[in-house]
């Protein structure tokens, strides 16, 4: 059986998952589309041979969609994700769930009255080999408990549309799941400290700075974000456990040699640095969907993270640290 999947919001990223799930990854095929830019939807639907739907609620609604995937913009997912799980439908949301705590809580209201954890979110480095060698090593007790993890998030540029509450939410959003994911702990504070600020950055811009924050058991974890670092998109973790430390190597498995000297090449972007993660989560959520399974991160993560993207960005405006607001976790999401 092919998923027949519905796309809500075929910008960039969606497209890139259209792509993967066309070409390399099996069970899957997208039929439909809508996007509040119609011609947009338009010619994505052409390109593929899908149909196109004038809204999500009608998308959602049709006969001819078994599930659906959410790659709008983040402000635009609460309704989208509340109508899919109202009809029972599975959906994958990319991240963030939603912009705010209070919303991501009104999701999880919806998802545990449908009564079937029906929503994945879409934190791809879940997926990523080198992040999961990294925890079984944890895991496995190989370097004791940690107690530290250095991060560093760096893109080559980013848009003038790019906001300064977007460092916290939409960037350090991937290594605040993912480490709430590597330690298996949530995060209680969190504090950022601002350098110098380069000057290829757009004024409105904090860039770069670092997000301090600390767990229920006190491993501390630092995050510099620097969006405007020209060079790469260069992502790098250490975790410092109690005997060893483990840290992500470069991506490229060789090094060359030549008149510039001895180098590994950098990727661009998120789509070459993650690209085998977003075909294992992907590949795995349509196999599980179409065997009407749950996989991946819940609601509850899009909730968890979205309470300490919140902290962070009172934290932007504050002197020292924000306690990070969270409701007990409710038992449907044990
Ligand atoms: C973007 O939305 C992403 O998800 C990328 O992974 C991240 O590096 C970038 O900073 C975000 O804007």
């Amino acid at each position: 059986m092919t998923l027949r999947i519905g796309m809500i919001g075929p910008g960039g990223m969606g497209q890139a998952h259209i792509e993967r799930i066309h070409s390399v990854i099996a069970g899957g095929r997208v039929v439909a589309v809508t996007d509040l830019n119609a011609e947009n939807a338009r010619k994505v639907a052409d390109r593929i041979g899908a149909t196109v739907f004038p809204s999500a609620a009608e998308l959602i609604a049709s006969n001819d969609v078994d599930a659906v995937m959410i790659c709008s913009f983040g402000p635009a997912h609460e309704p989208d994700v509340i109508a899919a799980v109202e009809a029972g439908t599975y959906v994958f949301c990319e991240k963030p769930l939603a912009p705010t705590a209070e919303a991501c809580a009104r999701i999880m209201e919806a998802e545990q009255k449908a009564g079937k954890k029906l929503v994945t979110v879409g934190f791809m480095r879940r997926f990523d080999a080198s992040y999961r060698e990294m925890k079984a090593i944890l895991d496995a007790g190989e370097i004791g408990e940690a107690l530290m993890v250095h991060n560093a998030h760096r893109n080559p540029t980013v848009p003038e549309s790019y906001t300064w509450d977007m460092a916290i939410n939409d960037t350090a959003i991937h290594e605040i799941d993912t480490m709430r994911w590597l330690l298996g702990e949530e995060f209680v504070s969190a504090r950022v400290d601002k350098p110098k600020k380069t000057t290829n950055r757009f004024p409105h811009l904090q860039d770069p700075l670092v997000l301090i924050l600390t767990t229920t058991s006190g491993v501390r974890v630092d995050d510099e974000i620097f969006v405007n670092c020209q060079y790469g998109y260069d992502i790098q973790c250490e975790l410092v456990g109690e005997n060893g430390a483990v840290r992500l190597s470069d991506q490229e498995l060789v090094q060359r040699a030549d008149l510039q000297g001895r180098r590994n090449r950098l990727t661009m972007d998120h789509n070459q640095r993650f690209g085998q993660a977003f075909v294992r989560e992907v590949q795995e959520w349509i196999t599980a969907v179409s065997q009407d399974r749950h996989t991946g991160s819940t609601a509850w993560d899009g909730y968890a993270a979205a309470c300490v993207c919140d902290a962070g960005v009172k934290a932007l405006e504050a002197d020292g640290e924000v306690a990070v607001e969270m409701m007990p976790k409710p038992a449907f999401y044990a």
